[in-house]
């Protein structure tokens, strides 16, 4: 019997915390959470669960202390290890770009070439720079990125802004993207093969939670002489279930509808004649 355990290295606090130990527990995971520790046993899953600041958890599933782990996109390419991303997760989303102070005439990227660029993130900048056959003078600072220019110790920074009201307030301007990140769950590239059948349990039920997140289940009256185009409306996960009410002439749809098409198709049903309708979420999806 395998008695391995599936090691995974979540951020202990900070943006992506609540979202990946949201994400495990809706999977049906069990674990006390990381507030006062640095690891956790499930109790109905063989999985162990560490609790790391997110710029160690590449270093850590390279050196093997874990095997996956859920860090933004940003941080692993900033890491530069090698770890392969196996999931998409759909949180933690944002940019990294780069912003100039709003009186700086900035018409292309050329105007920033051997510039002072205030960032945390040196080798994504550089990189970048180094593409365009550009250098730029890169300032490497942890935190605060944004206030580097106002005290003089940069041109330009290149930070990761999500509604950009930091970049504001702070009268910049955001002016090129340099990558766009989000959560993603990355492996050990060369998983032991013991190993391999718990990340895939996992990754079924992530799968399954992911899918359910994007979608809603969908509960409608319509009158029988609207159904046809009320069914043309809902393409459900095969087709929509239609049951005759108990008031003769009206039918109840039951469907499910993708999140983003969420409020234009409910106005269409509307339109339509469709009365009563309810919307619930779905908490797994198994296609
Ligand atoms: O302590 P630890 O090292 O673990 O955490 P941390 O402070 O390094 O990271 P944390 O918790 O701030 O962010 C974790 C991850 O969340 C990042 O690596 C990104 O992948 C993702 N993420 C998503 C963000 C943002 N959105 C974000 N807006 N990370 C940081 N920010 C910061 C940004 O640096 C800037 O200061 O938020 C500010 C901008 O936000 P807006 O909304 O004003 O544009
Ligand atoms: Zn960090």
């Amino acid at each position: 019997m395998n008695t391995r355990k599936l090691k995974i290295a979540l951020q202990k606090s900070g943006r992506l915390s609540e979202d990946s130990i949201n994400l495990l527990k809706t999977c049906g995971i069990k674990f006390d959470n990381g507030l006062s520790k640095l690891k956790s046993v499930a109790q109905n899953f063989p999985l162990e669960i560490f609790f790391l600041r997110d710029d160690d958890i590449p270093q850590y599933i390279a050196d093997g202390v874990a095997d996956i782990g859920i860090v933004g996109e940003n941080v692993l390419a900033e890491a530069g290890q090698e770890a392969e991303i196996i999931e998409r997760l759909g949180f933690g989303k944002c940019r990294l770009s780069l912003a100039v102070p709003k009186s700086f005439a900035y018409n292309s990227i050329k105007d920033l070439d051997g510039k002072r660029i205030a960032t945390s993130y040196p080798q994504i900048l550089s990189g970048f720079f180094a593409e365009k056959n550009l250098t730029a003078d890169v300032h490497t600072i942890s935190g605060s990125v944004e206030i580097a220019p106002s005290i003089g110790l940069a041109d330009a920074i290149c930070d990761l802004v999500s509604s950009g009201s930091t970049l504001f307030t702070n009268g910049l301007r955001e002016v090129e993207t340099v990558m766009i990140s989000e959560a993603v769950l990355i492996s050990r590239k060369n998983l032991d093969a013991d190993l391999k059948p718990i990340l895939d349990k996992l990754l079924f039920r992530i799968k399954a939670v992911k899918a359910a997140t994007q979608n809603k289940y969908i509960l409608l009256n319509a009158p029988d002489d609207k159904l046809q185009e009320i069914i043309e409306l809902l393409p459900g996960i095969k087709s929509p279930t239609v049951m005759p009410l108990a008031k003769k002439g009206w039918s109840s749809i039951h469907s499910v509808i993708n999140e983003n098409d969420f409020w234009e198709i409910v106005e269409q049903l509307r339109d339509k004649g469709a009365e009563g309708i309810l919307v619930l979420s779905i908490d797994q999806m198994i296609s």
